[in-house]
């Protein structure tokens, strides 16, 4: 390769990223709001944000199924060990006894990442590692000798936001009691239960319509439905200019499109699915990379994924993962694309 030709191509890669456009200005995954009712830290510390984490693709979907129902709406903190966990999500209290929350059944479990100071973990039963359902907990202290080595290990599914484990670590200086056969229930002034009274998805990946945690098919599907019916709810306004309109379905199209690997982001990995199968007939069992739907996989699929870049809401990094520097990746598949469409030729 001459050195004119090199220049070239660093020239034809740069014109293709400053064309990149932003059409969102990519949000975090899925964050809920969490309200108790003892604002023990103070208000406005009485609100408790968390993350949840996207590699717990089906802990994320059976968390917010309960959020979204209003499930957790008044429900007891009902243990507390300190140190150690404060654990929900499973009753409220009708004045003389725990009443069983709604239960949409056990889940298969996604232990992945640590039980570290300030994470959310699903509880579940002794000798049974899926049987998670309603009830989790949040970790006081770092329990991953003990939580990441019984029962198949304990799911990480969220971590605590900002300086929300202020109001958590407010909580751990009640007493505990034995209450309607439960024991470390903790009390203020030995008669007041910690409540969850508002558990709420506050912001929510771009394009989930339907709030489940991906970006799917059925996503568009509400929303056109939606479109007709004229609601105006914020899930809905996909470019998040303020209204609902058929630019939303518009633009969910396309991230549908682009987000090859269907991570509800479009980015560096959809592009890199279309450079490895770039000028192949449809691959099978990856027919995600010929967007187009031509059978073949060039210039249509890689503008599908460009067209709508930087799309949807990027995944926060695995934890302990190494986060590559996106530009320069960027850069680098570019630089392939501008070789490959040369050697086409
Ligand atoms: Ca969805
Ligand atoms: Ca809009
Ligand atoms: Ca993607
Ligand atoms: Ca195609």
């Amino acid at each position: 390769m001459s050195f004119m030709r090199k220049r070239l191509y660093a020239v034809a890669a740069a014109a293709v990223l400053v064309s990149i456009p932003t059409l969102s200005t990519a949000s975090a995954s899925t964050i809920v709001k969490m309200q108790f009712n003892l604002g023990l830290a103070g208000p406005p510390l009485d609100t408790v944000y968390i993350e949840l984490f996207d590699d717990t693709p089906v802990t994320q979907a059976n968390f917010l199924s309960y959020v979204n129902a209003g499930d957790y709406n008044n429900v007891v903190m009902h243990r507390m060990v300190p140190g150690f966990v404060l654990q929900g999500g499973g009753f409220t209290w009708n004045g003389s006894s725990f009443t069983p929350i709604n239960n949409n059944g056990p889940i298969v479990n996604e232990f992945g990442r640590s039980n570290l100071r300030g994470t959310l973990a699903m509880a579940k039963l002794g000798g049974d590692p899926d049987s998670a359902s309603n009830q989790f907990f949040f970790n006081y202290g770092d329990n991953s000798a003990n939580l990441d080595n019984q029962n198949g290990g304990f799911t990480v599914f969220a971590r605590v936001l900002g300086n929300g484990m202020d109001l958590i670590d407010a909580y751990s200086s009640l007493q505990t009691f034995t209450v309607a056969g439960f024991a470390d229930v903790p009390l203020l002034n030995g008669n007041q239960f910690v409540v969850m009274n508002d558990v709420s998805v506050t912001q929510l990946r771009i394009g989930d319509t339907d709030l489940d945690g991906t970006v799917s098919q059925a996503d568009a599907d509400l929303l056109t439905t939606t479109l007709v019916g004229g609601t105006d709810q914020p899930q809905f306004d996909v470019d998040e200019n303020g209204t609902v309109e058929q630019a939303d379905l518009d633009l969910l199209n396309a991230l549908l499109l682009g987000d090859i690997d269907g991570d509800g982001f479009v980015g560096i990995t959809d592009l890199n699915v279309v450079l490895a199968n770039w000028n192949q007939n449809t691959p099978p069992g990856n027919v995600n990379a010929d967007t187009s739907g031509d059978g073949f996989v060039g210039i249509d699929d890689l503008n599908a994924v460009l067209g709508v870049w930087n799309a949807g809401s990027p995944p926060p990094p695995a934890a302990g993962a190494t986060v590559p520097e996106p530009a320069s990746l960027a850069l680098l598949g570019l630089g392939s694309v501008m070789t490959l469409l040369r050697r086409r030729r």
